[in-house]
């Protein structure tokens, strides 16, 4: 397809620098070449390709893509390295050259090493650079040649979705590609919120034009989200935590009402009844014998749902028919709601009712779980990271763990690859990454491990500013932006196109890139060639772009003519979209799932092996959360907080730029009945608490949030005053690093406080 392009001499088309946004936009840059200050950016707009259709619509940018600039050419970017001069983590540091830095940082490696070993180095999880050539993936790759480094798995994003979806379906490709969605009937955005967190740049775009086809949507959430204003025909509030229970007794109702496709569980599905459980587990709970509560006792009828959810019975039966009616339907689950507590029953229950309705393996329809798209999908890390020597991998949720009690870690704490750890983590080298403080839970659990020089020995934090996370870095190295660096970039989770990051700027300052600051360590560490390959980084992006052309894109140009014609993006239209499960729906026996049954196991006797049915039952049930309004738990701390991703901020990145808090002040966000009750008044300063830390902070009324809950948008900067009171709202001073069951996932969501009217 070719397109017009609009020929402004002074715009270059790049990829939005998205870090971990779940969007992969086209950024129009607007530069002017000023004599004195050379090249400016004055502007950016978006995509200008016309058309907006729907096989290849536009990848139109979101506000902080828009905003670009402010956080480009914020004052407080890092210019030079530094080295900590005051205690670990006050914050006090000295401008020193790269060599020192570098010299300093390598000889750090090598120490740690020899002492201890290669599985005492880490690289943490860090998502701040997806642009093949920027982010914790240059790292990993500088620590692999090195000899190896203790690994991580799985995702702060979905870690229990992650592990939970294979038990079911034996894959994590589960979804259709998006433009499928236009042929459902009825849509349920379940904990979804695609018109503000980003999941796919053009997911909210699909759902408007799947209503404009017909479809009913639902949204299924605490908060009267964008997505419910925006896309939904219809918002329902639910108690966060509980959504388990509603998706159990809306099998209750489809069971009772002979509204189950008995045919395609018959065929499909093993473990619905007594007659279809694995001869090894014959006799234990069936998937249908718990939504009756046949052998407990408890039936999961609406009225069992209704005093849990907050939802009226009569909502969930309606619900549950409709869904169960109007098919082909979608019921997709955001990862919110699985960021908890048992968040692994919440995938396995929805997975389960899309089984159950006949939803898996047709067209607009839709199997739930992680959705990943089916043949190839979008790549994060085409950078080859090379493999690690050190076999041993840790979730990557428990790196606090590793630090306190690696030698005591094993496959009971998810290790894998090795029965036990050999080290306790001694070196950090954090890239991209604020999860050292920020992003990880109980921010005062953390600081206080981080301070502690006897057990991570030595810290260095590698970024664009000085995050809550770098104030903890013995040596900060700092970091060029994504305009100022090569790259190239492919959708998040779906999506059809590759996108151009070519370097604009230059490097602000004595600011490097992350693959040249790590190549440049591998030079001092004596292996710099193998880790360039002789290539720099423009011929890193062409083979990049090679790679492309080789797996997904037969016709994808080389850089030439990308450069030449100044697209920034190819994309290739979707006319026959892919639909997961489509073999296997039509012949099971032929195309059995990788499953040890080869269907879909509504019963999993792999979970039924591990032996814990309170925390891991082999079908999937409600488990009250360990911090909720049902426990003693309530009476201290009566409100459930949540922490959403908001528009204002990638996670922690863009917390710093001006124009996005101007229009999406940071607040607490409470319900007006929460805030009179307790004499709060609209803006006043509220402290916000819980045992593990407190947070002083203006607060905001909305109706759009449902009493007992308040909302605190992940991702503010912690900045704790002298009391260690946080100023700005950092939602991971109340958060628990308790991990849930199965996947040994992050369960941050999960978490009760208190908020008073807090004096001035
Ligand atoms: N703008 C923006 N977009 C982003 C990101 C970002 O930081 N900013 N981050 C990206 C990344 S890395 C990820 S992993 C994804 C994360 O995507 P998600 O995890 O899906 O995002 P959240 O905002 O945490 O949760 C989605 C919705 O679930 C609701 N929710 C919370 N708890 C519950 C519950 O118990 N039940 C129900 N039913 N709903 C609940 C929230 O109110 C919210 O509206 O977003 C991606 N997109
Ligand atoms: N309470 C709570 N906590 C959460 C979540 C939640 O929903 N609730 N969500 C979780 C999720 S889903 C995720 S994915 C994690 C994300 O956690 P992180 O991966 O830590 O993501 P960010 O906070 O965006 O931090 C990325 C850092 O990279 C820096 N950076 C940006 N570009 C570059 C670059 O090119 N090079 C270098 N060297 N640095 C760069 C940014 O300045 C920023 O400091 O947070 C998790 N934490
Ligand atoms: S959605 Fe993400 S990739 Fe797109 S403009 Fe916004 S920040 Fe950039
Ligand atoms: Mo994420």
């Amino acid at each position: 397809m070719t397109r017009q392009q609009v020929n402004e001499e002074n715009v270059i088309r790049v990829g939005c620098p998205a870090h971990n946004c779940g969007g992969r936009c086209l950024l129009a840059v607007h530069v002017k070449d000023d004599p004195v200050q050379g090249r400016v950016i004055t502007r950016i707009s978006t995509d200008d390709r016309p058309g907006d259709s729907v096989a290849d619509p536009q990848l139109r940018a979101c506000v902080r893509g828009r905003s670009y600039l402010r956080r480009q050419y914020h004052p407080d970017r890092l210019k030079y390295p530094m080295k900590r001069i005051g205690p670990r983590g006050e914050g006090t540091f000295q401008r020193i050259s790269w060599d020192e830095a570098l010299d300093t940082v390598a000889g750090e490696m090598q120490r740690v090493k020899a002492k201890y070993g290669s599985s005492a180095l880490f690289v943490p999880y860090g998502t701040g650079g997806y642009s093949q050539l920027t982010g914790s993936q240059t790292a990993r790759r500088l620590m692999n040649l090195f000899g190896g480094c203790l690994g991580i798995y799985n995702s702060y994003s979905w870690g229990a979705t992650n592990i939970a979806t294979p038990y079911i379906y034996g894959t994590l490709k589960s979804g259709n590609q998006r433009q499928d969605w236009l042929n459902a009937k009825y849509i349920i955005m379940w904990g979804w919120n695609p018109a503000e967190m980003r999941d796919g740049t053009n997911s909210d775009f699909f759902i408007k034009k799947a209503r404009e086809n017909g479809a009913r949507v639902i949204c299924i959430d605490p908060r009267m989200s964008m997505s419910a204003v925006s896309l939904a025909d219809e918002w329902i509030p639910i108690r966060p935590g509980t959504d388990t229970a509603m998706m159990s007794a809306m099998a209750y109702v489809m069971i009772t009402e002979g509204l189950v496709d008995t045919a395609f569980v018959e065929t499909h599905c093993i473990g619905f009844d007594q007659s279809q459980m694995p001869a090894a587990a014959a006799g234990a709970e069936s998937y249908s014998e718990y939504i009756l509560g046949q052998r407990d006792g408890v039936p999961k009828s609406p009225d069992w749902a209704a005093a849990l959810t907050a939802v009226p019975q009569e909502t969930i039966i309606r619900i549950a028919r409709e869904y169960a009616t109007m098919k082909p339907g979608v019921l997709y689950q955001g990862y919110g709601m699985q960021r908890r507590a048992y968040g692994e029953q919440v995938v396995l229950a929805g997975c389960a009712l899309a089984s159950i309705s006949g939803n898996v393996g047709v067209s607009g329809g839709w199997a739930s779980g992680l959705a990943l798209q089916p043949e190839d999908g979008p790549s994060w890390n085409l950078f080859p990271t090379g493999g690690n020597p050190v076999k041993a991998q840790i979730p990557c949720f428990l790196w606090s763990e590793a630090v306190l009690r690696g030698k005591e870690m094993g496959p009971a704490d998810g290790v894998i690859g090795a029965d036990k750890l050999d080290n306790n983590i001694k070196l950090i080298y954090a890239v991209a990454s604020n999860a050292l403080i920020n992003q990880h839970a109980n921010i005062n659990r953390s600081a206080r491990i981080l301070r502690d020089e006897s057990l991570v020995e030595f810290i260095v934090v590698q970024d664009n500013f000085l995050t809550s996370s770098a104030r903890f870095a013995d040596i900060l190295l700092p970091a060029c932006t994504q305009f100022e660096a090569w790259g190239v970039e492919d959708g998040w989770k779906y999506g059809e196109e590759v996108i151009l990051m070519p370097q604009i700027l230059e490097p602000l300052a004595e600011s490097k890139s992350d693959f040249r600051i790590c190549a440049d360590l591998a030079e001092r560490l004596g292996f710099g060639e193998a880790y360039t390959e002789g290539r720099n980084e423009r011929e890193w992006v062409e083979w990049a772009l090679d790679r492309y052309r080789e797996t997904r894109f037969p016709e994808l140009p080389d850089l030439a003519t990308f450069e030449a014609t100044n697209q920034g993006v190819y994309s290739r239209p979707v006319t026959h979209p892919a639909v997961a499960f489509t073999d296997f729906r039509r012949d099971p026996e032929r195309h059995p799932l990788n499953t040890p049954s080869g269907k879909i196991e509504l019963f999993s006797q792999r979970l039924h092996e591990k032996g814990n049915p309170e925390e891991i039952p082999a079908v999937p049930k409600y488990i009250q959360e360990w911090e909720s309004p049902f426990g003693p738990e309530a009476s201290r701390y009566p409100l459930q907080a949540i922490g959403h991703h908001t528009l204002h901020r990638v996670h922690s990145t863009h917390d710093n730029v001006d124009w996005l808090e101007e229009a999406f002040p940071h607040r607490l966000l409470i319900n007006p009945i929460d805030a009179k009750y307790r004499g709060i008044a609209d803006g006043d300063l509220v402290k916000l608490y819980n045992d593990r830390g407190t947070i002083i902070m203006p607060c905001q009324f909305t109706n759009q949030i449902m009493p007992g809950v308040v909302d605190l948008p992940q991702g503010g900067w912690w900045t704790p005053d002298e009391d260690g009171v946080d100023r700005r709202g950092a939602i991971n001073v109340l958060t628990s690093e308790r991990w849930t069951p199965l996947a040994f996932g992050t369960a941050q969501h999960t978490i009760m406080v208190q908020v008073e009217r807090a004096a001035a």
